[in-house]
């Protein structure tokens, strides 16, 4: 025990305080790789309960801790009073640094499963097995707002997802779309310094619709093609389930020979993609901020547990230049059309944190961990990430030991010879903190690729060259690839791109900025430009056809393909209290959603037995399709403003004026499924909605072929043709 005691660092200490895990049993456990089994019992060891017990100081003695001591009942507080004192000054540091970039995101806790041995593309010990489980835990983010803004904010989004494997921690921090805006890490700073909100007045709060933002973008041509996916439905998803994700760079994969493989990563979502329509985020954002971290909590705790596939698109070492661009280059896609996407195994994810700061917002991720089996590439983003997130946790933690904090701890032993810092959590047996030693009998030992399954540099990598400050000559097509993603979208998904972008540059003050903004996008597609030119005052362009061509590649839209699974979609059941026939429907129809795993949300004038939530607080933002209830029809009578409502005229005042014709033609115009039962389709002719259109759907009563329609409907998620299109 005394051997084992010197050696365990992390896990001995832990050891500890757990009531789980004691000594060399816990020790051996970690070693057997049943990672997965331990996580939540890993972590339980640092819940703090406070059940039925008696409130101390933090250094344990009860305490009372309402009033402070003062001299006299109406005297001055005294220095003295140490519960005061520990109690404000606790409070006055509760905040750390929020993420210079990512602030506003939700996680989850999840368990990634593989499909099979990989080893013959990757030594990563997660891989080595079919069913082999590794515990995760994954954070969705967007970029620019700060930590209380909105969840709907345009923007892109992160994906980052951490591995605790058994030979340590293994992060991909992704995001939904496969491309970055630049090429070198060193004009990060510029990029968000032009992104984020102004300096003088810090405004506008997490968005791109400023003039700095489409400045940089114009005069920074790299940006374009995330840009493009960013005004698309890609930068507003309908959820964090409802994206896919991307490691975004080249990585290699080594096997235990050291051969490699050049390979993107690719996080499938088995939900299906989907996406809000502009107008609808923007209500979504003042209606609900919270409307994705809820969604995805809410899932979790309902037991429906969103997942992803593991995928990489598998390359070798020869074909870095062969696809017409660099695979170096972290603004170029691969097409799946030239490369298939290798899935790997599945991601869920099933347990949510139990306290958000010390778990989610305390979570540290960066590129720069690795296991095994996965190396890096040239790709000058990724190197200049290695440097930032280890930088950035300095920043936010305020030491060097935040990888001891209980949501960064690895799951694997930790033993090494760093030293001390702020906030160090162990206490470390071995005096002879240095190797080489025969102190302490050589250990800790060194480990490599053939000693103690260490980590390793891919042998095949070579590096050489002149030192220079240039970008890549195989850097330099900005243009082509937007070009694929443009010619790739559906009509109705190159309109959103368009209003987008005249949204966004209406809002740019500068004409020289606008003008800027259509010499770029006319390189892409002279379409484009010309139907964003029209809305800002800018001369339509003659093409500037370098780099025009007619490829496409397919599902890169976020529209056109139907969902897999409706888990968690919620349909909003409009009824009357005055009817109870029309809030009895509800049992009904979510009899006949259940197993679709639909929530149907019933809403009526007042709150009362089986309704949810009022008109006054209800809106078409908060449900993917509207039934009206037969019976219900009578509130839908056609608004009018112009009148004063008179006495007695049964105008309720329970809600604002006109809420359910409003909640129903909203629900019509952002593309979602819309329905009548009964007498409640005279809603739909208040509304001027005909029932012939797609996703339009009438029944008699709330049955299996009636649910079937709305579960159709709910699939689809939007229908396109509902958006006029530039003639
Ligand atoms: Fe990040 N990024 N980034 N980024 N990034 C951060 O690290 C940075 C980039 C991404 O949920 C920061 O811990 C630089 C690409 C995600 O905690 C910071 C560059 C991709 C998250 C940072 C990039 C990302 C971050 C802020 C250019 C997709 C949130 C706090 C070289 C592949 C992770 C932190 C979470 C967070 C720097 C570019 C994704 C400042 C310098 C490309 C998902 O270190």
């Amino acid at each position: 025990m005394h051997v084992l005691a010197l050696v365990t660092g992390l896990v001995g200490v832990a050891n500890a305080a757990c009531p789980y895990m004691t000594g060399e049993a816990a020790i051996e456990r970690r070693a057997d790789g049943d990672a997965a089994a331990n996580t939540e019992e890993f972590l339980s060891q640092f819940y703090l309960k406070d059940q039925d017990v008696y409130l101390t100081s933090d250094v344990g003695g009860p305490i009372e801790d309402q009033n402070s001591l003062s001299a006299g009942e109406r005297g001055a507080t005294l220095l003295e009073d140490f519960i005061f004192r520990q109690k404000i000054q606790r409070f006055d540091h509760e905040r750390v640094p929020e993420r210079a970039v990512h602030a506003r995101g939700a996680g989850a806790h999840g368990t990634f499963t593989s499909y099979g041995d990989w080893s013959n593309i990757t030594a990563a010990s997660f891989l080595s097995a079919k069913g082999k489980q590794t515990p995760m835990f994954t954070r969705f983010s967007t970029v620019a707002g700060s930590r209380g803004s909105a969840d709907t904010a345009r923007d892109v989004h992160g994906f980052a997802t951490r591995f605790y494997t058994d030979e340590g921690n293994f992060d991909i921090v992704g995001n939904n779309v496969p491309v970055f805006f630049i090429q070198d890490a060193i004009l990060f700073p510029d990029l968000i310094h032009a992104v984020k909100p102004r300096g003088d007045n810090e405004i506008p709060q997490a968005a791109t619709a400023h003039d700095s933002a489409w400045d940089f973008f114009s005069q920074q041509p790299s940006t374009l093609h995330t840009l493009l996916w960013a005004m698309a439905g890609h930068g507003i998803p309908r959820s964090f389930r409802h994206v896919d994700g991307f490691g975004v760079h080249t990585f290699r994969l080594v096997t235990d020979d050291g051969k490699t493989k050049l390979v993107k990563f690719h996080w499938k979502g088995l939900q299906g993609k989907a996406s809000f329509v502009w107008e609808e985020a923007q209500q979504t954002a003042g209606k609900n901020a919270d409307f994705m971290r809820q969604d995805l909590f809410e899932s979790i705790e309902a037991g429906r547990f969103p997942e992803w596939e593991l995928g990489v698109q598998i390359m070798e070492e020869e074909d870095q230049l062969r696809f017409g661009f660099d695979l170096l280059d972290p603004t170029k896609i691969v097409p799946e059309e030239l490369v298939p996407v290798t899935i790997l195994g599945k991601m869920q994810l099933n347990r949510n944190p139990m306290n958000y700061f010390a778990e989610t917002e305390q979570v540290m991720f960066q590129p720069g961990h690795i296991v095994r089996g996965v190396d890096f590439t040239e790709d000058p983003l990724l190197q200049g990430r290695l440097f930032s997130y280890l930088d950035t946790q300095l920043n936010r933690h305020g030491g060097p030991n935040f990888e001891q904090l209980p949501i960064n701890r690895p799951r694997a032993p930790i033993h090494n010879n760093n030293r001390d810092g702020a906030g160090q959590m162990f206490i470390p047996l071995n005096p002879n903190a240095y190797s080489p030693n025969t102190e302490n009998k050589g250990s800790p030992k060194q480990a490599n690729q053939t000693v103690g399954k260490g980590f390793f540099t891919a042998p095949e990598r070579t590096a050489s060259g002149t030192l220079q400050r240039t970008l890549s000559t195989t850097f330099e097509d900005n243009w082509s690839q937007p070009r694929l993603f443009w010619n790739s979208l559906e009509d109705a998904e190159k309109q959103f791109v368009v209003d987008a972008m005249r949204f966004e540059t209406s809002n740019v003050k500068s004409s020289v900025v606008r003008n800027n903004v259509i010499i770029q996008l006319n390189r892409i597609s002279n379409d484009l430009a010309t139907r964003v030119a029209k809305a800002i005052g800018v001369e339509a362009p003659k093409p500037d056809a370098t780099f025009y061509h007619d490829n496409t590649t397919a599902h890169i839209g976020a529209f056109g393909q139907k969902l897999a699974k409706l888990d968690g979609l919620k349909v909003g059941l409009l009824a009357s209290v005055d009817k109870p026939a029309s809030i009895a429907q509800g049992a009904k129809l979510q009899a006949a959603l259940s197993s679709a795993g639909v929530d149907v949300v019933v809403v009526a004038e007042r709150m009362a037995d089986d309704v949810d939530q009022t008109y006054s607080a209800s809106d078409a933002v908060q449900f993917d399709a509207v039934v009206v209830a037969d019976g219900a029809e009578d509130l839908f009578g056609s608004k009018s403003f112009t009148t004063e409502p008179k006495k007695g005229s049964g105008a309720s005042t329970l809600y604002p004026a006109g809420r359910p014709l409003d909640i129903l033609l909203d629900a019509f115009r952002f593309g979602k499924t819309v329905a009548a039962l009964g007498k409640g389709s005279d809603a739909l002719q208040s509304g001027q909605i005909s029932s012939d259109r797609e996703g339009v759907y009438t029944g008699s009563t709330a049955d299996d072929a009636f649910a079937k329609d709305i579960k159709e409907g709910l699939s689809t998620f939007k229908f396109l043709d509902r958006f006029a299109v530039d003639q």
